[in-house]
């Protein structure tokens, strides 16, 4: 993410993704018990050069609140860890069926269905791992735990990415027959909980482990719910007009697949300015912060700005 990054965004950002990149790779090294090819199938998908958008958000939040970045750095690599799992499972052919995924072949692709499907499997494991043996105090640990295994779970990331995929077959009939405001409901719905969870989860971490009052817990909830559905959105269009070189995957699929997108209800334009002014709330949210916001807010700027 960093070199598409411009001025004091990229200078805050850099040296904290370059910390999170070198974190992930001393936890991607298992101790003895580890298949060496099961190992790779992780590193493969954990290290690979992603935005490291949700670690950043746990790392800046943290930050805002007045904690230091180490403290929060397990709960970073835990985000990125389940983040990286969700796309090695959502790559697999029963789901998206994507062979290219941040410019490298996606983990089944590079190493079978199998071992791809066993290292999502341990990726999920390692976060709580990481979590409960590496955040302090305990009680933090214990919440950041509980946070991060509901936004991932049945509720949220994989309820959400159910409701996806039963919604592809369905996608035609909602546009033809629905009401707008119908379908804009639904699609909302599935995206909070496909893709907004992880995002609110990882600022609502960074406040967790910085042990912020609840003032500053709900700013940080709803900069997130509004930074997350903006996210989506922004993923949608990239989808219809993003480079495919940029972007490390293969775009033009929602489509093909004849899926139900923000832009095709919507079109291109109006879900540009929807993108917008959810940025604009997000920001609302924690503007009266101050200096102590500044990268956060120039991050969900860059969310929108995006090309990849
Ligand atoms: C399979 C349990 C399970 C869940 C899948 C994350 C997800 C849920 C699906 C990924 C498909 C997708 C394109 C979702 C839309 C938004 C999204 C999560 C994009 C990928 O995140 P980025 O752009 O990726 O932050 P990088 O590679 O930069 O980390």
């Amino acid at each position: 993410m960093v070199s598409s990054l411009s001025g004091t965004l990229a200078s805050s950002a850099r040296p904290l993704v370059e910390n999170i990149n070198d974190a992930l790779n001393s936890y991607a090294n298992f101790s003895d018990g580890c298949p060496e090819h099961l190992a790779a199938a992780i590193q493969h998908s954990l290290l690979a050069p992603g935005k490291r958008l949700r670690p950043l958000l746990v790392l800046l939040a943290a930050e805002a609140c007045g904690s230091d970045n180490d403290r929060a750095m397990p709960a970073a690599c835990a985000v990125e860890m389940v983040h990286a799992y969700s796309l090695i499972h959502d790559d697999l052919p029963s789901m998206d069926d994507d062979n290219m995924r941040r410019g490298r072949p996606s983990c089944h692709a590079a190493f079978g269905e199998a071992t791809a499907i066993l290292a999502g499997d341990a990726l999920l494991a390692r976060a709580f791992e990481v979590l409960a043996r590496d955040l302090s105090p305990a009680e933090v640990a214990a919440k950041c735990c509980h946070e991060l295994a509901t936004a991932a779970g049945a509720t949220r990331m994989v309820g959400g990415q159910a409701d996806d995929l039963e919604m592809e077959s369905d996608a035609d009939m909602l546009v033809a027959d629905g009401p707008l405001s119908a379908d804009l409901e639904k699609l909302q719905s599935i995206h909070r909980r496909k893709t907004g969870a992880m995002i609110t989860v990882s600022l609502r971490m960074g406040a967790l482990v910085a042990q912020s009052d609840a003032e500053s817990l709900a700013a940080l909830t709803t900069f997130g719910n509004n930074l997350g559905l903006a996210f989506q959105i922004v993923d949608d269009l990239l989808d219809i007009v993003g480079d495919e070189a940029t972007l490390g995957k293969r775009s033009g699929k929602d489509e093909g697949r004849g899926k139900l997108t923000f832009p095709r209800l919507l079109g291109v334009a109006e879900s540009r300015t929807r993108s917008a002014e959810l940025i604009d709330q997000a920001c609302a949210a924690i503007d009266s912060w101050g200096d102590r916001a500044a990268t956060l807010l120039s991050l969900a700027r860059y969310v929108i700005d995006r090309d990849r």
